[in-house]
């Protein structure tokens, strides 16, 4: 079926990474190590024993991917800078080799007319810091509120994103214990995400304060949740499930609170509550200029607080694949929060599509995810919620985290022996329509 849905001129349209998941050369060039890599050199934590040491290569074919970019249409390339490559300790000493891969990088996206949103933490905490208690201690919003004026002043990018996705490091990182720093620990979970929405505020200050002109904002994982049946029982685990989701994140950066329900909620697992300061709230509300939304998949939950699924899953088998809760989140954003821009940061799906015969790797499946899922986002559009850009995850197939290389995201097949890319037919549906402005 045609869909024939025209996009505005000037639509904001990329792809994203992150730099521990494509970058490699980890001991290089005066890098110091992140958290991940600890991680991910301890037996047992990553599928297969993969680790980010070499990745997709991408710090040393920088401008092969920069090409590539250009050959995709893209408009924008969201990244995330490494903190422990800029500088190896988390605080003091700027290592300049680091700085100057992001240098090169930056202007050879403005070289290409690509606009860059750079992301200054998608979880590489440098190990130094971990080591002085991580995001469980304060200063940690110090230190990255200080390296973030660094990189400010060191690169020419306009937009800027602080924390990738704070429910992912509290759940994956400080309550399952499947990410890196791998702590099963709920009460010190929630101390975590106050120093991460601390930090976040403290950054935006930072910028607005030293570059007037340029944005900064969050990016969040957002999922709708909905209940499972018609029963009460469902419906209130529903609101629960919802608080600890989307409110938690949303509600202190842009309404200036914590959700009283989830402080009563907190509070009887976590001592968060008493590293919440005066004033602390005031720094996290500070006015973001973009909402980054990572969208990748729906909550339901029934009356016993469990979760169910009712849509088909991808390869990953939290991915339930269910396009109308993009425009169920869009809308939601625009009625219940203030009016700011928003970005689709990350949307996307694994799959297991390997070249064939012909060179080709025919991902079906992925075009018919961005189709169906741009569609949904551009019904919110035509209801009037300001969604100025869309990020497909990702750019290239990388270290999936916890799965290795097992699960592939990217546009773009990477041969992870011989390091050749290989746009997937995703990838040049993407370019059409990224060269069209239509989506058929
Ligand atoms: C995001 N979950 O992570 C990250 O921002 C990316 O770095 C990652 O590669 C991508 O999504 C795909 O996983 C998530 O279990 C990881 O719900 C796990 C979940 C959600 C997001």
């Amino acid at each position: 079926m045609e869909l024939n849905l025209r996009f505005p001129d000037g639509f904001v349209w990329g792809a994203a990474t992150s730099s521990y998941q494509i970058e490699g050369a980890a001991a290089e060039d005066g890098r110091g190590p992140s958290v991940w890599d600890t991680f991910s050199h301890t037996p047992g934590k990553v599928r297969g024993g993969d680790t980010g040491d070499v990745a997709a290569g991408h710090y040393h074919l920088l401008s092969e991917d920069l090409d590539l970019m250009a050959a995709l249409a893209l408009r924008s390339y969201r990244f995330s800078i490494s903190w422990s490559r800029v500088l190896p300790e988390g605080t003091g000493q700027v290592n300049q080799k680091g700085l100057d891969f992001y240098r090169r990088l930056v202007d050879g996206l403005h070289a290409r007319g690509i606009r860059p949103l750079a992301t200054l933490f998608h979880w590489d905490l440098p190990q130094a810091l971990q080591d002085k208690g991580g995001w469980e201690n304060r200063d940690c919003a110090l230190w990255f509120a200080d390296y973030a004026q660094t990189v400010f002043d060191a690169l020419d990018v306009a937009d800027w994103g602080t924390i990738n996705e704070p429910k992912t490091v509290v759940e994956a990182g400080y309550q399952m214990g499947v990410h890196a720093p791998g702590i099963t620990d709920p009460a010190r979970s929630y101390v975590a995400l106050h120093h991460l929405h601390l930090a976040h505020g403290l950054a935006a200050q930072a910028l607005h304060a030293l570059h007037p002109g340029r944005r900064i904002g969050p990016a969040l994982n957002l999922s709708p949740v909905y209940p499972a049946d018609d029963g009460d029982a469902a419906r209130e685990q529903a609101h629960l499930y919802d608080g600890l989701e989307n409110r938690i994140y949303l509600d202190p950066i842009l309404l200036g609170r914590y959700p009283d329900d989830m402080m009563e909620w907190i509070a009887r697992r976590s001592p968060m509550p008493r590293h919440v300061l005066d004033g602390d709230l005031a720094v996290i509300a500070e006015p973001v200029d973009l909402l980054g939304v990572q969208y990748y998949n729906p909550k339901y939950v029934d009356g016993a607080g469990r979760r169910v699924f009712k849509h088909p899953v991808a390869q990953a088998e939290w991915l339930e694949i269910h396009p109308e809760g993009l425009y169920d989140i869009l809308v939601r954003l625009h009625r219940d929060y203030p009016a700011v821009p928003l970005r689709i940061t990350e949307n996307g799906l694994p799959t297991t599509d390997a070249p064939g015969p012909d060179g080709r790797v025919r991902d079906t499946g992925r075009i018919a995810y961005h189709r169906d899922h741009l569609a949904a986002m551009h019904r919110a559009m035509a209801e009037g919620v300001p969604v100025e850009g869309y990020h497909a995850w990702s750019l290239l197939d990388n270290f999936e985290w916890a799965e290795g290389y097992s699960q592939r995201f990217g546009l773009v097949y990477v041969d992870f022996e011989t390091q050749r890319r290989t746009p997937k037919d995703s990838a040049l549906w993407y370019r059409d329509l990224i060269r069209r402005g239509v989506l058929r």
